[in-house]
C-alpha cells in the first residue's frame, strides 16, 4: 500500500513506541488525502477528520467520544451559503449533521462510535429580485414587474407583498408564475399574495408577475416599489414568523410622455386617431394631465393639431412637440 499521501495521521494511545511502515500500512482504514488509522483494542476516543482541500469547514477540536456532540462552524463566503454537510462515517455510511435554530452556518451531529469524515458544499445565497420590463413610466400607462428568485428550496408556502405608492399607482394584477402549480390568491387593494403547495417545491426563476399603472394624474418622479418575500409562514403566540424572508426593490420613474394621449406608454399614430377623436367627443376621450395638445399653439385643438402630432410622429425634428 502506498502511504506517501497521507496528509494527516491520527493514532490511538494503545499504539506500541515503534510501527512498521507493513504495519501501518494494515492499519489504514479510511481513504481519501485524509488517511485515519486506528491500532489495536476499541480506541477511547475517535477522530473528526477535514480534507485539506476543504475550505470554510472548522470542527471545535479533532478528538471526541462516541455520544459527544460536534460542532461544526462554516464559513460560506461572501454572497454564499451551505448547501449541504455530509459526515461520513468510515463504513461509508453517514452521520446526520443538523442547522443549528440560530445560526445556518452552525451544523452538530452526536459522535458515533467511528471516526468520520466531514464535507461541505457551498453555493449561491439565496436572493429574491424585482424587476420591471422598463423602469420609466408614462402617465397612465401600465408597466409589467417581476418578482424572482434564483433558489428557494423547501417551500410550503409563499407569501409575497409587493409596496408602492399608492397615491401614484393602482397595482392592476398580481398573477404566480406559471411554474407554480398551486396558488391561493391575492388581494390588490393590499398588494398581499399567498401561495401554497402540497408538497415542499425548490423554486427558482419566477415566482409572480404584477401590473402597475402610473395614475392619470400621478406626480411626475422617482418612486421605490419593493417586495417582500416570505417562506414557510407560521403563527404562533400573536407572532408571525416564517422560516425566511427576502426583500428587493426597484426604482420607477413616472415620466408624462408628450404625446402619449392615450397613455399606452407610447406614442405613435394612435395618439394622433385618439386626438382627432377627441376634437369631436372630449369627454369620451380624455386627456391626460399635464398633456398640451395645441401643437399649432393657435389657441385651439383641432384636426391640424392632430395632422401636426401625425407629422411628429414620422419626423420629430422637422415638428417638435413639447
Ligand atoms: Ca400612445
Ligand atoms: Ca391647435
Amino acid at each position: 500500500m502506498n502511504l506517501t499521501n497521507i496528509s494527516e495521521v491520527h493514532v490511538d494511545k494503545a499504539w506500541p513506541s515503534t510501527v512498521s511502515t507493513d504495519q501501518l500500512a494494515d492499519k489504514v482504514v479510511s481513504s481519501g488525502s485524509v488517511r485515519i488509522i486506528q491500532y489495536g483494542g476499541t480506541p477511547s476516543k475517535y477522530v473528526v477528520a477535514v480534507p485539506q482541500s476543504q475550505n470554510g469547514v472548522a470542527i471545535d477540536k479533532t478528538e471526541f467520544a462516541a455520544g459527544d456532540t460536534v460542532t461544526i462552524t462554516l464559513s460560506p463566503g461572501e454572497d454564499m451559503q451551505v448547501a449541504a454537510v455530509k459526515v461520513k462515517k468510515l463504513d461509508g455510511n453517514y452521520v446526520d449533521a443538523v442547522v443549528s435554530p440560530q445560526d445556518e452556518n452552525v451544523y452538530s451531529f452526536v459522535m458515533p462510535a467511528t471516526n468520520v469524515t466531514i464535507t461541505a458544499t457551498f453555493e449561491d445565497a439565496t436572493s429574491v429580485s424585482l424587476t420591471f420590463d422598463d423602469n420609466k413610466v408614462a402617465r397612465g400607462a401600465l408597466r409589467t414587474g417581476t418578482i424572482s428568485t434564483n433558489a428557494l428550496k423547501g417551500v410550503k408556502s409563499l407569501f409575497i407583498r409587493i409596496d408602492y405608492d399608492s397615491e401614484n399607482f393602482i397595482l392592476k394584477s398580481m398573477a404566480p408564475s406559471g411554474q407554480l402549480a398551486y396558488d391561493v390568491g391575492g388581494n390588490l387593494n393590499s398588494g398581499d399574495y399567498a401561495m401554497a403547495f402540497e408538497s415542499p417545491q425548490n423554486i427558482s426563476g419566477a415566482l409572480m408577475t404584477f401590473e402597475l399603472q402610473a395614475k392619470n394624474d400621478a406626480n411626475l418622479g422617482s418612486y421605490t416599489i419593493s417586495c417582500i418575500v416570505e417562506v414557510n409562514g407560521s403563527y404562533a403566540g400573536g407572532v408571525n414568523n416564517p422560516d425566511s424572508a427576502y426583500n428587493s426593490s426597484s426604482t420607477l420613474t413616472i415620466g408624462a410622455s408628450v404625446g402619449d394621449l392615450n397613455s399606452d406608454g407610447r406614442v405613435d399614430e394612435a395618439d394622433a386617431v385618439y386626438l382627432l377623436f377627441y376634437t369631436f367627443r372630449s369627454n369620451d376621450y380624455p386627456i391626460p394631465a399635464g398633456q398640451i395638445v395645441d401643437y399649432t399653439k393657435d389657441g385651439k385643438v383641432d384636426s391640424d393639431d392632430a395632422i401636426y402630432l401625425k407629422n411628429h410622429i414620422q419626423n420629430p425634428t422637422q415638428y417638435p412637440i413639447s
